[in-house]
């Protein structure tokens, strides 16, 4: 099944019902006395957030909706009814945006959050009110993109074949695939991570590679899943087989950075992967001279140094939350 993360919806709020022109021609009267209710307020499009949908793949195959039309007005003052809301639910951490303007209607982050996206037309007047017979006007017509982004706790950031997936698959019980070709991860895993009582959500993340703000590889679309996270883990292939390590990391801290202040400026857990592989110590040498931080070294593939890294995600993590 395809990872949606996007989509486009055409929304239409239901047009108001006529009023009616109808009069009580009763012989008690003199004259006969206009009888004819409003007509019925169209319905509103409505989007909201539900915990039990998970991805956006239902609009991949419906994009139109409308809210239906409010009841025509009836004689003897009778008023029509309203129109149901017809409402679109959608993934917690969904992005309600106005497609024309680009403008952003919603943030929707917890369940039951909505928003009234297309306002049902207002029924028309009835005799009984206005010389006039009122039509009913239409309902509010738009083009919405919706957007997810995941909302996990903890990002892997990394080129391609760093070991990301390899590393989510030694964490959680996450199962992506993994291959020894770049770019195997083309949408975002999810797991869970359990230390001690703690519960986290990982994010596996599609490599990035210098340019991808410039939408070079996968490009940086998939950055704005862990806009949110609270930390990055930052994995780099230190055995130098496939490319340079001290290079590799600054050029992903800078693509980090083009994309958002706020993402360059989260707190990296630095891990150096590929342990087992015969450069890779010289290599973390070189790189701890360069890059004077932490740095976990790990083989992802013999599961050694796990322990070391998972006590440092705690740690950290618990600082986010205390902060
Ligand atoms: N020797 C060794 N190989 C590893 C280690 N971790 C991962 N690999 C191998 O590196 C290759 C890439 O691993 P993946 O986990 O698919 O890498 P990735 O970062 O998810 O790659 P993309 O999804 O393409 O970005 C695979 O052939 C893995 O078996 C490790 O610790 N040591
Ligand atoms: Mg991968």
């Amino acid at each position: 099944m395809p990872f949606v993360d996007e989509a486009k919806i055409y929304i239409n709020g239901g047009h108001g019902g006529k009023g009616c022109r109808s009069f009580d021609r009763s012989l008690y009267f003199k004259h006969p006395k206009p009888n004819g209710g409003n007509g019925g307020h169209g319905g509103d499009v409505v989007v909201i957030a539900d915990n039990k949908i998970h991805t956006l793949l239902d609009y991949k195959y419906q994009q139109h909706f409308s809210a239906p039309s409010g009841g025509h007005g009836g004689s003897n003052n009778k008023q029509g009814r309203d129109g149901q809301d017809c409402i679109i639910k959608v993934p917690l951490g969904t992005n309600v945006i106005d497609f024309e303007t680009g403008y952003l209607l919603r943030d929707l982050e917890e369940h039951g959050q909505k928003v009234i996206v297309a306002k049902g037309g207002a029924g028309g007047t009835g005799n009984n009110n206005a010389r006039v017979v009122g039509e009913g006007k239409p309902g509010e017509k738009r083009t919405l993109k919706l957007e997810v982004k995941l909302i996990a706790d903890i990002g892997i950031v990394g080129f391609p074949n760093a070991g990301k997936s390899t590393l989510i698959s030694c964490l959680t019980n996450a199962r992506p695939k993994i291959a020894s070709y770049p770019f195997t991860t083309k949408a975002p895993v999810l797991g869970n991570l359990e230390i001690d009582d703690t519960i986290m959500t990982i994010a596996d993340l599609p490599g990035l590679i210098e340019g991808a703000h410039e939408g070079r590889g996968l490009g940086d679309r998939f950055l704005k899943h862990v806009e949110k996270t609270r930390i990055l883990i930052h994995l780099i292939d230190i055995s130098g087989v496939a490319s340079e390590p001290i290079k590799n990391y600054q050029a992903l801290n800078k693509e980090l950075k083009f994309y958002s202040g706020a993402l360059s400026a989260k707190k990296q857990i630095i891990v150096a992967n590929k342990m087992d592989l015969p450069d890779s110590k010289n290599n973390l040498e070189e790189f701890k001279k360069v890059i004077k931080k932490r740095i976990y070294p790990i083989s992802a593939l013999e599961k050694r140094g796990i322990e070391e890294l998972l006590k440092a995600i705690k740690k950290e993590y618990e600082k986010t939350i205390s902060a």
